[in-house]
């Protein structure tokens, strides 16, 4: 079996105690490496003043974890920069926030340039490669001028916007081209899929070759989505331990009689946090009777704090959270708890199992795992309701969930109200119909899809000369 390659902005190295506080995507790819030689190379998310240009290596059983350093400039530009700053609001469809600037993209390109250059040491001509994210869209380009011919695959994790949107990026043109250096492009939903193609077929000069095929300069290109999934029966299992943690045992004694809803999101202005606490407290208003019979926890982990838009975005849920609670809360009752912290994922998964509601209401989000998590994480003689936002990838397979507009705050409102009051035979309903598509695309229905494809892709990537790229 070939080696499979896998590069993306952050590793993950397995801990030695064998426990793991894993985000999704660190799941889904030690899944990938099951059975398989393998190695895993990105960034070690250290900075330092001389980095080497070879990796660290470590070797962990069958997998070789390679570790670049940055310098404090390449963070910046590569990745808090174009990466954060540019890429990110305009997949999520935030032209306003994006931040583009030269030197940025300058440093995103050479960071590409010296992780492959440093990389291509280490590949054999039949490794398959599995590029992850938009921090490295242009790494296959930079593999191929170094002479590489091998597969290579990549996975875009986030929304890929319609062309319009895409095209408000300076250098858009010359993403869209670097893709084509792929054999297969995975995106989360066929709505991105098709967003994607049809950026490449306007703003390139490519043709289209069969109805996911992309054809540019002889060399062919798959663009399909691959929804990511999650460890459905390892969630499932570790909803039913039981709830032995702090949170947990704090979280049932104080809400007594009273429903929980529950949130969880990187702090993130894509993930709709303050919108869905104005929707909460739209909920209040509305259903006084509710007020003290309801509690909403939101687990908000920090992230990207050094870029300005998070800085932002912290403060306003600050003042929201403080303005709701302080305007409704009573003696005794808080409406809103709010936890920034991250938590093991026992812990989250013990407390999805006893919300009432899974309330995952995103403005856009590539496919959103929580929501999934949410729903593995039910007591089947019981479950939950998971509300959805339509504008999540997860939104395609989830029909089971009450799918709603995040920008509709009396919407969101009124689906609270239907969730909290929803009989236990609708619950059951939809909870199975929910349950089955996630037990039959499971994470590794998702690892091995992709790379049956990727394997089976006809080699029409050439490795060019350096003066062509
Ligand atoms: C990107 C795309 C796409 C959250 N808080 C804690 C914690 N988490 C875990 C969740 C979940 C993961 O982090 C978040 O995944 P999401 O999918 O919701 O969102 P992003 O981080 O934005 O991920 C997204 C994903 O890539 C995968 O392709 O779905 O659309 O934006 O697994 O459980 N985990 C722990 N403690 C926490 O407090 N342990």
């Amino acid at each position: 079996m070939a080696r499979l390659i896998v590069v993306s902005n952050r590793v993950s190295i397995p801990d030695p105690t064998g426990k793991s506080s894993a985000g999704g995507l660190a799941v889904a790819l030690r899944e990938a490496f099951q059975g398989r030689e393998g190695l895993w190379f990105g960034w070690s998310g250290k900075v330092s003043a001389h980095p080497s240009a070879e990796p660290k290596v470590i070797d962990k059983g069958h997998v070789r974890y390679a570790l670049m350093d940055l310098t404090a400039t390449d963070r910046r530009e590569y990745y808090s920069g174009f990466a954060n700053r540019a890429l990110w609001p305009v997949m999520h469809y935030r032209i306003g926030l994006s931040e583009f600037s030269r030197a940025d993209y300058a440093g995103y390109l050479r960071v590409n340039r010296s992780f492959a250059g440093a990389l291509a040491r280490l590949i054999r001509p039949d490794d398959l490669i599995w590029v992850h994210d938009y921090h490295l869209i242009p790494l296959a380009s930079e593999l191929r001028a170094l002479g590489l011919a091998n597969r290579i695959g990549y996975f875009h994790h986030i929304p890929w916007p319609a062309p319009e949107v895409i095209g408000t990026l300076p250098g858009s043109q010359d993403l869209l081209r670097a893709i084509t250096d792929y054999d297969l492009v995975g995106v989360q939903t066929e709505r991105d899929a098709d967003n994607l193609r049809r950026g490449i077929l306007q703003e390139c000069d490519a043709t289209q070759h069969a109805a996911d095929v992309i054809a540019l300069d002889g060399r062919q290109t798959r663009v399909k989505g691959f929804p990511i999934a999650i460890d459905m029966s390892g969630f499932e299992q570790a909803a039913r331990r039981p709830a032995t943690h702090r949170l947990i045992r704090q979280t049932v004694a104080s809400l007594g009689s009273r429903s929980l809803i529950i949130g969880v999101d990187r702090l993130d202005y894509s993930k709709g946090i303050p919108e869905r606490m104005e929707s909460f407290e739209r909920f209040l208003i509305s259903n006084p009777d509710q007020c003290g019979r309801v509690t909403y926890l939101q687990i908000a982990p920090t992230s990207r704090s050094e870029v300005p838009e998070y800085a932002s975005l912290s403060r306003t849920v600050s003042e929201t959270l403080g303005r709701i609670n302080g305007a409704h809360g009573e003696p005794g009752w808080v409406p809103i708890h709010y936890v920034t912290s991250a938590y093991p994922r026992s812990v989250l998964a013990g407390l999805y199992r006893i919300a009432r509601v899974g309330l995952v209401t995103p403005m856009r989000d590539g496919m959103n795992l929580v929501a999934k998590e949410y729903v593995a994480a039910q007591d089947p003689e019981d479950p939950g309701v998971l509300v959805l936002s339509k504008f999540a990838g997860a939104a395609e397979q989830l029909g089971g969930a009450i799918i709603v507009n995040p920008n509709d705050k009396a919407e969101v409102a009124e689906a609270i109200g239907v969730a909290l009051h929803m009989d236990r035979a609708e619950r059951i309903a939809r909870w199975r119909r929910m349950r089955e598509v996630l037990r039959r695309y499971d994470i590794s229905w998702w690892t091995n899809a992709f790379l049956k494809e990727l394997a089976g892709q006809r080699r029409t990537q050439k490795a060019r000369s350096p003066a062509s790229v």
